[in-house]
């Protein structure tokens, strides 16, 4: 699928060995410390497809599907995928080729999209950097095709970051030289030919920053699909730019704001506000990176406050602004596991809960983006932009004139105090009847044009005309 298929998608990202077990169990133990598999499968995943299409997800990412290095160390296993041996071969841990083929089969029948992440900087090695036998690696069987071993250990030094090598002395991930053209055209040959085999609609890019950016756009264009990139860092002016060379980025820059501002109830809203408007000048295109507020190397949201309310706020501008957004299994079941490894609990432990809250309050955000989408085909190339900031405030508009959202956020936590406020700059007309559609409350725009917004114990709100909810089942 191509980059404008994909912006109207909805992510759900799971690590395949934490998220379903082809026996369906719900009380397979799972230790996250241990870093072992715990048996999740494609063919789990398959099985389950109802719980993630209830939340209004339109596609799903999969940690990687490559053959991986065997065995235990210090470190854990490979069961997350990112230590592969053989780009060739398929994880048996996850299933067959068969499998794989028939979850692709079931995503596409309900018109949804598989999005596989891939990793052309490296493969894993059990053993320090200079210790590895690299005839155990297929294609790239020896040590020509590599760097020359040495830590990555600067992230400032950009020649550090791409030529260096990451892992430890435990498991070490020896680097490819990006640079030879044999390994370009063995990546490139790769990726177009996992697309098409396995009908692949979208990729996730691991380690994008590890590589020079020239080795990117032949690569982003043998996929010949939308492509999404991991670069690891909160600096626009350092992140952005890696989306002239790949069709997207995930919004690491709007991360770090977006956690501080709801982490607590004294975060900054002013420093999201300003980033909002940043990513949005510095990037090519907002409406083309991956939103989210968790994934597999981040502490959990609900690790930092267990508040509920301030967990729907992050879900509910993770949704709401401009890109795709991406929720992380488990994110649903307000799971709070800390740093790696503590942050890949199994989902299956949960039972599948389609009535906690967060599953509740993610299906109705992604029903009214949807929605949204859908009534009018200018929606997503309208960028999103902040509206109002106080202390503990925050309010944003997606969508052209009387087909618009408007986001209105708090950091004030469940046990804040209610308080109604006029919100101004909405582009509603007077007069204008609104729902709002978390309470399915009814509110009129008054004759100065502004809002009448009713705020309480924390919560989201987010507003539509009400004239143009025809056709949709929300708050009918
Ligand atoms: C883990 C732990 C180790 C532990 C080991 C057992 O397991 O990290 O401490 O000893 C995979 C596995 C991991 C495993 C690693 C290494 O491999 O999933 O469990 O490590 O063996 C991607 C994937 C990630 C994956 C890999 C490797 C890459 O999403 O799951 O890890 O294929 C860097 C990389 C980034 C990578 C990430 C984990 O590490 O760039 O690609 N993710 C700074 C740097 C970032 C750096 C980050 C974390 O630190 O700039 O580049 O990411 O090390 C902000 C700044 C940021 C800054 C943060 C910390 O602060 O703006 O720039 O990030 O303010």
């Amino acid at each position: 699928a191509t980059p404008a298929q994909w912006r109207s998608q909805s992510i759900y990202f799971m690590l395949t060995d934490r998220f379903a077990r082809t026996d369906e169990s719900t009380t397979a133990s799972c230790d996250t410390k241990y870093g072992k598999y715990c048996g999740g499968t494609w063919k789990g995943i398959e099985k389950k497809l109802d719980y993630i299409q209830g939340m209004g997800f339109t596609a799903i990412w999969i940690t990687p599907i490559t053959t991986q290095m065997e065995g235990n160390t210090a470190d854990g296993s490979a069961y997350h995928g990112y230590w592969q041996q053989d780009i060739y071969g398929l994880n048996s841990e996850y299933g067959t080729a068969d499998d794989l083929h028939s979850l692709i089969t079931a995503l596409h029948d309900r018109n949804m999209y598989m999005m596989v992440d891939v990793v052309a900087n490296h493969m894993g090695y059990k053993g320090s950097g200079d210790s590895v036998d690299y005839s155990v690696f297929d294609p790239f069987d020896s040590q020509k095709y590599f760097h020359d071993y040495c830590k990555v250990s600067d992230y400032s030094n950009q020649d550090n970051v791409q030529n260096c090598w990451l892992g430890d002395s435990t498991v070490s991930l020896p680097d490819l030289n990006t640079e030879r053209e044999d390994v370009k055209n063995l990546w490139y040959d790769w990726v177009g030919s996992l697309v098409s085999n396995y009908s692949i609609d979208g990729l996730r890019v691991d380690t994008v920053r590890h590589v020079q950016k020239d080795f990117w756009p032949d690569f982003n264009k043998a996929a010949g699909v939308y492509c999404v990139g991991e670069v690891f860092d909160g600096d626009a002016d350092y992140t952005c730019p890696y989306q002239e060379v790949m069709d997207g980025v995930l919004n690491y820059p709007i991360y770090f704001p977006l956690l501080k501002a709801f982490k607590s109830t004294s975060g900054s809203m002013s420093d999201l506000y300003n980033m909002i408007n940043t990513v949005k000048s510095k990037c090519s295109d907002s409406t083309l990176l991956g939103n989210f507020i968790e994934n597999h190397d981040n502490p959990r949201f609900a690790s930092y406050t267990d508040d509920m309310a301030l967990a729907k706020n992050v879900a509910a501008f993770t949704i709401m602004a401009d890109g795709i957004p991406i929720i992380y299994a488990g994110q649903e079941q307000h799971y709070n596991g800390g740093s790696d490894p503590y942050n890949r609990e199994a989902v299956w432990l949960s039972g599948y809960n389609t009535d906690s809250a967060l599953y509740k309050l993610i299906a109705k955000a992604n029903a009214i983006r949807s929605h949204a989408i859908n009534h009018d085909d200018r929606y997503l190339s309208y960028k999103n932009y902040p509206i109002y900031q106080d202390t503990t405030t925050i309010a944003m508009r997606k969508g052209y004139k009387g087909k618009q959202t408007i986001t209105i956020l708090s950091n004030k936590g469940s046990n804040g105090d209610g308080y109604d406020f006029n919100l101004p700059n909405t582009g509603y007309d007077a007069g204008t009847k609104l729902t709002e559609i978390i309470t399915c409350s009814s509110i009129t725009v008054a004759d100065d044009g502004k809002v009448p917004v009713s705020m309480s114990k924390g919560q989201p709100r987010i507003l539509y005309p009400s004239s143009e909810l025809e056709g949709s089942s929300l708050c009918s």
